[in-house]
């Protein structure tokens, strides 16, 4: 067992049965122009979380650990895309909508895909969902029941939108989810903070937190992490 020093305590995991899940991580979350901006928000604040994510996932992928991506979209004829959400915010620009990166939230668009730092690699699932959360209407639960995985590792944007919302669904279905503290971002300070003093309190009432050094430390530590090291 790899062993990582996590709040509220140590948190245990084999490499074999855990995967890296990162959320959304998307330009349309983390630069102007897109989704998280038409919402009124400051998309630098999220841009922090994206070269810690970078390490990690160097780190997980040198391991052998399994990888899934998500992004959050919706149909380009917006047929899955809930007339509640559409109007939510009475924005004047928003989901479906063009903007400089493309249609706004919709897959296919340039503004829907990872940014090129987290760019997935062939054999690392990703899962379009069109909610918050990453189980809601998607793959997500056969991809890693199929693999035996346990454990997730969670990383992505924005803490308390899309990361509680897929950590808690997780947390329901019987994984066990380390949230990385610098790899998971918010537009808010303030609900970055309380976010994830939300998931630790209460003995981990629905996960751990660590920062990233120690789940990169831990990995050092176990360098046969799963017995099938990338080279
Ligand atoms: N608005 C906001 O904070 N987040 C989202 O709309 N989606 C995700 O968190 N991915």
């Amino acid at each position: 067992m790899i062993k990582v020093a996590a709040e509220p305590y140590e948190f245990l995991f084999d490499g074999a049965t855990a995967a890296l899940v990162i959320i959304d991580m998307q330009r349309d979350f983390v630069y102007p122009g897109g989704f998280g901006a038409a919402l009124g928000n400051d998309t630098s604040l999220l841009l922090k979380a994206v070269p810690p994510t970078e390490r990690v996932l160097r780190a997980v992928r040198g391991a052998g650990l399994f990888v899934v991506h998500t992004r959050e979209g919706h149909r380009p004829d917006l047929a899955d895309l809930p007339r509640a959400k559409k109007l939510r915010g009475h924005l004047t620009v928003g989901i479906g909508d063009p903007g400089p990166m493309g249609r706004i939230l919709v897959r296919g668009e340039h503004g829907h895909d990872i940014v090129d730092e987290l760019t997935p690699l062939p054999g690392e699932p990703v899962v379009d969902k069109p909610g918050k959360g990453a189980f809601y209407a998607t793959d997500l639960d056969a991809i890693l029941r199929a693999r035996g995985i346990a454990q997730l590792i969670v990383c992505g944007v924005t803490t308390e939108v899309c990361v509680h919302t897929t950590v808690r669904e997780a947390n329901d279905r019987g994984y066990d989810c380390l949230v990385l503290a610098d790899c998971v971002a918010s537009y808010f300070a303030e609900f970055q903070d309380v976010g994830l003093k939300m998931i630790k309190a209460q003995g981990g009432i629905f996960g751990w937190v660590a920062d990233s050094s120690r789940l990169i430390d831990a990995l050092a530590a176990a360098p046969q992490a799963t017995g099938a090291v990338r080279t």
